[in-house]
């Protein structure tokens, strides 16, 4: 059974999963706005995982006997410059949460709270992976600047990648595509 202290970082963690699930559904929105259809279902996809995130701690926090928070969340930022500051935001959430999963984990150590330090593994490897999946876009993004056709051509690679990770993720749960 975990402690309270755990209980409470872990529901703070809940939060702030539902957070980034609500900003990246805003940025999707205005990216479908402004005719970045590929880019929008790309976030319209992250937010959807940001979800599960949230629902698998929630779950963790239920199954080791404590009480699990449904968050009351701020609202997220719903207008940008362009493009750039979209992902700029994305990556710079990201390190909050990678930050926030280090202190869980470190939490989890001093408490002895091996079976959360085990079950944060997953969230430390995801967000390596999370981390340097927007460096790499954000890198891109700065190649191209403001030049359309690099743009328009960037959008439907930002499709592609939906479906790529939309694969990864049924093979590595094991369901059929
Ligand atoms: Fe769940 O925050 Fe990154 O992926």
């Amino acid at each position: 059974m975990i402690n309270k202290k755990i209980e409470k970082a872990l529901n703070e963690q809940v939060a702030m999963e539902c957070f980034s699930s609500a900003q990246y559904l805003a940025m999707a929105a205005w990216l479908e706005n402004k005719g970045f259809e590929g880019t929008g279902s790309f976030l319209y996809n992250q937010s959807d995982e940001e979800r599960t995130h949230m629902l698998k701690l929630f779950h963790y926090i239920l199954d080791a006997g404590g009480k699990g928070v449904s968050p009351g969340i701020k609202e997220p930022k719903s207008d940008f410059k362009n493009l750039h500051e979209v992902f700029e935001n994305i990556y710079i959430q990201e390190q909050k949460v990678s930050q926030s999963i280090n202190h869980l984990v470190n939490l989890s150590h001093e408490e002895k709270d091996h079976t959360t330090h085990n079950f944060l593994q997953w969230y430390v490897a995801e967000q390596l992976e999370e981390e340097a999946l927007f460096r790499s876009i954000l890198d891109k993004l700065k190649m191209i600047g403001d030049n359309g056709g690099a743009l328009y051509v960037f959008d439907k690679d930002m499709k592609d990648l939906v479906g790529q990770k939309n694969i990864l993720k049924s093979q590595s749960t094991g369901s059929k595509i």
